[in-house]
């Protein structure tokens, strides 16, 4: 036993409103700590390999970890015009840097987490996610997203918010407040991407993340990939930008696209051609 888990026993994630849950059984617990932000928990499971918890939330597993960093680092890259800076606001355990590092064109890329110890927790356990961190393109900064962000104006590219669910210090990073501060730190071709959570459970009242970018955006968007680990799997994420169309690829990028996919596990160019087209319940939940 380490922490609050036991080798054997099953770790159980509880959500919309603790009244339904998913399980893993735990095979070893590799990590457990509280930091100055939350509670850090690495556990080797039986099911879906490494899994990193924080606040006993599931973030990262070996199973599905590439579905969530490949959608979020290769969509914007592939429908900017001129990608060069990029800012990750959040996004500790180094993954969406990972896919970002593999685009050329890019010249500067920001790593903004407010927990320094998710960094070196994933730097330990997860290695095959921070590898991109040694990259010379990339500055982290151990520092508040939404402080950091206020410094900049028409300035980034591509800004990524890879935040956990909209409570606590993280529900800052939904908010209509913040939206604008992204909008004027992006360049006038600038994307911002966002995951925005499980529209079945709708859990944190998903529509309001969504206006809150329309306050701000003109094109406000949304496509789904399946996180496993996540609450009820169909995970949502959000493209906004100030005119940049998400499925508008860009043509001078196809060829570099086209030898990164053969190594990718989930994103290829017709997936991303497809996937804005929306279920019902999607465009409901999220209005777009
Ligand atoms: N970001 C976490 C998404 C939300 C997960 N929510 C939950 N388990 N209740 C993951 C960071 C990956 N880089």
């Amino acid at each position: 036993m380490l922490g609050q888990f036991t080798e054997g026993e099953w770790f159980t994630e509880k959500y919309f409103h603790k009244n339904v849950a998913s399980s893993f059984k735990i095979k070893s617990v590799l990590h457990s700590e509280k930091s100055q932000y939350q509670q850090i928990d690495v556990l080797d499971t039986y099911g879906i390999g490494r899994l990193l918890l924080l606040d006993g939330k599931t973030m990262v597993s070996h199973v599905d970890e590439f579905v969530y960093h490949e959608v979020m680092g290769h969509i914007p890259n592939m429908v900017h015009p001129n990608a060069k800076k990029v800012l990750i606001i959040g996004g500790g355990d180094g993954g969406i840097v990972r896919e970002m590092v593999k685009h050329k064109n890019l010249e500067r890329i920001d790593l903004v987490e407010i927990d320094e110890r998710v960094i070196e927790v994933s730097k330990q356990f997860f290695p095959e996610c921070t590898s991109g961190l040694s990259d010379p393109r990339v500055n982290v900064c151990p520092c508040d997203g939404v402080e950091y962000i206020k410094s900049f104006t028409d300035f980034f590219d591509i800004i990524i918010i890879d935040s956990t669910d909209p409570e606590d210090f993280a529900a800052g990073l939904f908010t209509k407040e913040f939206y604008s501060a992204v909008y004027n730190a992006l360049t006038k071709d600038g994307i911002m991407m966002a995951q925005t959570e499980n529209p079945f459970y709708d859990e944190y009242g998903i529509f309001n993340f969504y206006e809150n970018l329309r306050s701000s955006f003109s094109v406000v968007k949304s496509f789904t990939a399946p996180m496993l680990i996540y609450p009820g799997v169909f995970w949502t994420f959000a493209f906004a930008s100030k005119g940049v169309l998400p499925t508008a690829l860009n043509e001078s990028k196809l060829d570099e696209m086209s030898a990164i996919e053969k190594d990718l596990k989930w994103y290829n160019m017709n997936w991303h051609l497809g996937a804005f087209n929306l279920s019902n319940i999607h465009k409901k939940v999220t209005g777009c």
